[in-house]
């Protein structure tokens, strides 16, 4: 097989006091933790379009990286070399998993028969690589934004032949992704929402998208796919408002058309803040409605509104992320998928390695670090006694159902001389530190 980095050997575990930029300081994949290996745990996935397609163009700039297969004339060779690099960052990054968009593995050709063509013979190739190296498609999707026919949207498009298209789009991919073994399938509404109201249905664009979405469970039925379907929300870009907004958004809009059992929630960093969320509060909100289904593990910028897809350096958010999966008793189907790229200026082959470390490393520290204030109990006993109040007493009574109004304004009438207790944020966030510095 032809091998792209050539010289870059395997990334092995050195521990947190090794030097060696390529290796990894605190992921160490073959540990055992509570009957599990790391890598088990962690289920980390590479994502094909920002590490095999993104050129690092911006819109004031050329693309800027080097990926020895984008000197490839023909366009089928470049998509299977783009293969056998994913193949190769994979093994070489102790990885199992990978995401791709249908656009990503494969060309788009003069009609819809023709792309479908070209991304069977890919697919074959990449389900031959797959059964060699025993990796595994966490996810699969359909790049539904990317063409000038979606630019009204796809689902939500104001042509109907465009949401015949994007269905028929939808089903090949779907069929990819089950014949690949795919444990997911992702909607993100690429460009399903609007720029002005002056020249939208909103009412019949929300409906059509209920419609696809039904269609799309119903399909999974009818192949017998048993991979989660997962929504990603995000509030904003490509459209200036995305229907999808934030996880309590697409949640409400689930249930309204009855869908809420058949959707979970793919939850990404990057999204969570650009719609004034922390990353934290998305996946709690998922988890706690039984939603979570997976997690694109990136951080934006605090100071820039879009989506920068950084690789995920910051150890708080990595730790809060993983307290939170471990309260989902783990990640079942979903995984940590890098929706990341390496920074225009990391243009180098192996600027992939060194980010793809950077964020393994910092989830498998994150992870470390959840684990011991779980088992500590620290923030479950502190949150446990913040609410004892519903425990006895009138709380109690709250809590089953057995008040009304009356009866609570009898008894706050009689209670009116009420004690309260301090939230203890200080304190908290200062444990946290603790536990993030020494354990
Ligand atoms: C876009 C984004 C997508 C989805 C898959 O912001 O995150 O790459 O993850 O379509
Ligand atoms: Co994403």
């Amino acid at each position: 097989m032809k091998q792209f980095f050539e010289s870059i050997s395997k990334i092995k575990y050195e521990g947190p006091s090794s030097t060696n930029p390529f290796s990894f300081k605190y992921y160490n994949p073959d540990e055992m933790i509570n009957g599990k290996t790391m890598k088990e745990h962690l289920r980390f996935a590479l994502t094909y379009w920002h590490t095999l397609c993104g050129t690092g163009g911006d819109p004031f700039g050329d693309g800027t990286m080097q990926r020895p297969w984008f000197d490839m004339a023909d366009p089928m060779e470049q998509a299977k070399a783009k293969v056998d690099a994913c193949f190769e960052l994979m093994e070489k990054l102790d990885i199992d998993y990978f995401t791709f968009h249908d656009r990503d593995v494969s060309p788009e050709g003069k009609t819809l028969a023709e792309t479908n063509a070209m991304l069977d013979e890919v697919v074959d190739y990449i389900e031959k690589r797959m059964k060699e190296t025993g990796k595994k498609l966490l996810w699969g999707t359909a790049c539904l934004f990317k063409h000038p026919r979606f630019m009204h949207g796809a689902a939500t498009s104001c042509e109907a032949d465009v949401f015949a298209y994007a269905a028929a789009q939808v089903k090949k991919a779907m069929d990819v992704t089950k014949r690949l073994g795919g444990e997911n399938y992702v909607f993100w509404g690429g460009r399903e929402g609007y720029e002005t109201l002056l020249n939208t249905d909103m009412k019949l664009e929300e409906e059509n998208f209920a419609r696809f979405l039904k269609m799309a469970a119903d399909y999974k039925k009818k192949i017998a796919f048993t991979g989660e379907l997962l929504i990603e929300p995000k509030p904003k870009e490509p459209t200036k408002h995305q229907y999808d907004t934030d996880a309590a958004t697409v949640l409400g809009f689930l249930r309204k058309y009855g869908l809420e059992k058949e959707f979970k929630l793919n939850i990404e960093a990057n999204h969570a803040t650009l719609a004034g969320h922390t990353f934290q509060h998305e996946i709690h909100l998922a988890r706690i409605n039984g939603a979570l289904g997976s997690i694109d593990a990136n951080i934006g910028d605090p100071n820039l509104g879009w989506d920068t897809d950084q690789f995920p350096t910051n150890i708080y958010d990595t730790t809060l992320v993983m307290y939170e999966v471990i309260k989902n008793g783990g990640l079942h189907k979903g995984g940590l998928n890098f929706d990341a790229k390496p920074r225009r200026a990391s243009f180098e082959p192996e600027d992939i390695f060194l980010s793809y470390i950077a964020g393994m490393d910092t989830f498998a520290k994150g992870f470390k670090v959840a684990l011991k204030l779980i088992e500590d109990g620290v923030l479950e006993k502190f949150v446990e006694e913040r609410y004892s109040s519903y425990k006895q007493g009138i709380g109690k009574e709250i809590v089953s159902g057995n008040v009304d109004f009356e009866a609570l304004e009898k008894y706050a009438l009689e209670n009116d001389q009420i004690k309260v207790k301090s939230g203890r944020q200080e304190m908290l966030e200062s444990i946290l530190n603790q536990y993030i510095l020494s354990k």
